[in-house]
């Protein structure tokens, strides 16, 4: 049985890989950090009694920030393959810590890395690194590929630099199994609540059933090329399953706008809307509603642009080529843009309709 080692298991990309390596027969373990309230709710589902003699879902605490620990889980748990997911992962928030993103994120890397070396599995164990799109930053080539160079635009594109060439460079410099996944945004209904797509998918969902006046965002011009969680772990297990190490771009190959983002989820409820103003002053207003079940007011303001989520620097344009990982891996996302918005918008109506919505929703991220 291979075993496998994720940590940010209880992130997004934790969740779903987990599923999907569990599917394959592996002993999974998780490393998850101490929080003040129990935070394993993408991964309650996988949960498994440890006293089991069969178990094969096993979380153990740990932090990137914590060389000590995590030598002693890697040691504990012997792993074939680690996943590195566990990241300070929000961009605008990594503005406001920058000196806790580039420990958590780039040396956490390095701290991983380190950890095989003196335990003597950098023979044995594969490692994963969830390298970003983020890295491209400033647009220097589009579409983006492996060999395009970088220019990151945040304190967290920065500290993922970091990681991504202390990966190469242990790799080359001691022959160790350790590849960057490039991935692109990938989005799903485990995707955390304050980036754009589940910010603007919630915000749809309350504003539809009434429990929201509107919702507020940042640039929506930005343009993304979004693809769906789960396609994309499955790219991070074939990157492991090749014969060589090597790096690769996972995308879609398909950039939208933020806006048009905005317009297809409320579509999905059948409402329409109208976009006027420009910058700080721009708007949504409701234009039609097609759906009997969610009608909102013609001309009712649902969106409006608030400058505090602008990034002091920002990433205008993201549009990936995934030829390299299509050749190579045999990859193909399954999913495309208006399959995911509707996952997602459905998902939100659905929790809603379970839940109330928190006062200060539109106040965060
Ligand atoms: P999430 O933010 O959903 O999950 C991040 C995970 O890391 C959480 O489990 C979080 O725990 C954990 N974590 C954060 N800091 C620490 C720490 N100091 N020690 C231990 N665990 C920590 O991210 P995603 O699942 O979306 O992304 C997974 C990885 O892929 C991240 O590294 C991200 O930067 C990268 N990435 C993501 C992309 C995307 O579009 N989703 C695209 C490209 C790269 P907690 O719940 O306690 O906060
Ligand atoms: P990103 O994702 O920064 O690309 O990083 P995010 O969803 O936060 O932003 C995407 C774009 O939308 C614009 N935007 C807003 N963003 C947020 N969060 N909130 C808003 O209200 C808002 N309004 C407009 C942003 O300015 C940006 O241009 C994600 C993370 O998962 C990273 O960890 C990962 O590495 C990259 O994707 C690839």
């Amino acid at each position: 049985m291979k075993v496998a080692l994720i940590t940010g298991v209880n992130g997004q990309d934790g969740a779903y890989l987990s599923e999907l390596l569990l599917e394959k027969g592996y002993m999974v373990h998780g490393i998850k950090r101490r929080a003040s309230l129990i935070n394993t709710d993408r991964i309650d589902h996988l949960y498994q009694d440890p006293h089991d003699p069969n178990v094969r879902f096993k979380l153990h605490y740990g932090d990137m920030t914590d060389s000590t620990n995590l030598i002693r889980i890697i040691q504990e748990t012997q792993p074939d393959e680690i996943y590195n997911l566990a990241a300070m992962s929000h961009v605008k928030v990594s503005f406001d810590t920058p000196e806790y993103t580039a420990n958590a994120d780039g040396i956490g890397t390095l701290r991983i890395l380190e950890a095989l070396r003196i335990l003597k599995l950098d023979k044995k164990t594969r490692v994963y690194q969830a390298s970003t799109s983020e890295l491209y930053g400033l647009v220097q080539e589009v579409p983006q590929r492996e060999t395009t160079p970088f220019y990151p635009r945040s304190p967290y594109a920065v500290a993922k630099l970091y990681a991504y060439w202390i990966t190469v460079n242990y790799r080359e410099a001691y022959g160790m199994f350790a590849c960057n996944g490039i991935l692109f945004n990938h989005e799903s209904p485990l995707r955390g609540e304050t980036f754009v797509t589940r910010k603007i998918t919630r915000g749809v969902a309350a504003i539809a059933l009434g429990l929201q006046d509107k919702m507020y965002l940042g640039n929506l011009d930005a343009r993304r090329d979004w693809g769906h969680a789960k396609d994309y772990v499955e790219a991070m297990w074939r990157i492991l399953q090749q014969d060589t190490a090597e790096d690769y771009v996972i995308a879609t190959g398909i950039t939208t706008p933020v806006r048009d983002f905005v317009r297809m989820a409320f579509d999905e409820l059948g409402i329409e809307l109208a976009f006027t103003g420009k910058g700080e002053k721009e708007v949504a207003v409701v234009t039609a509603c097609r759906n009997k079940e969610f009608v909102l007011p013609i001309g009712k303001e649902v969106v409006a642009v608030d400058a505090a989520y602008f990034r002091p620097t920002e990433v205008e344009l993201l549009i990936g080529d995934p030829t390299k990982a299509m050749t190579k891996l045999d990859w193909q996302p399954k999913y495309d843009l208006p399959e995911l918005v509707k996952e997602m918008v459905a998902a939100d109506v659905e929790l809603f309709r379970k839940e109330s919505v928190a006062q200060f929703e539109h106040l965060i991220g």
